[in-house]
């Protein structure tokens, strides 16, 4: 890197539960992604897979020198709503 401060692009993967966000950021993050996965205890839910985002997933992707690309993955919980942001 040159010093020079890298442009951010941003960029939130939403869907319904169990679509596949946080298994998709977790294949292209080159980093160690954050998660934020609980086990799944509602009927319904435990059915499809055992464990749910209850906050964000979070990764990054350097696209070249002046490009670094962050990705938000969307939590799963309806009641527990990041401020009506997501
Ligand atoms: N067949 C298939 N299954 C996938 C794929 N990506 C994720 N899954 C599975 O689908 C489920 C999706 O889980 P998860 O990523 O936690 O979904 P999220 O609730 O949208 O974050 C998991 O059981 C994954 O193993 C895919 O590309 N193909
Ligand atoms: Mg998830």
């Amino acid at each position: 890197m040159s010093g020079k401060k890298q442009k951010q692009i941003k960029i939130v993967i939403a869907g319904p539960y169990a679509a596949g966000k946080t298994q998709f950021i977790n294949t292209i993050s080159e980093i160690e992604t954050v998660q934020t996965e609980a086990k799944t205890t509602r009927k319904g839910e435990k059915e499809v897979k055992n464990h749910t985002t209850v906050a964000m997933d979070f990764g990054r992707i350097t696209i070249d020198e002046e490009h670094v690309l962050y990705l938000f993955g969307t939590q799963d919980r309806k009641d527990l709503s990041l401020c009506g942001i997501f």
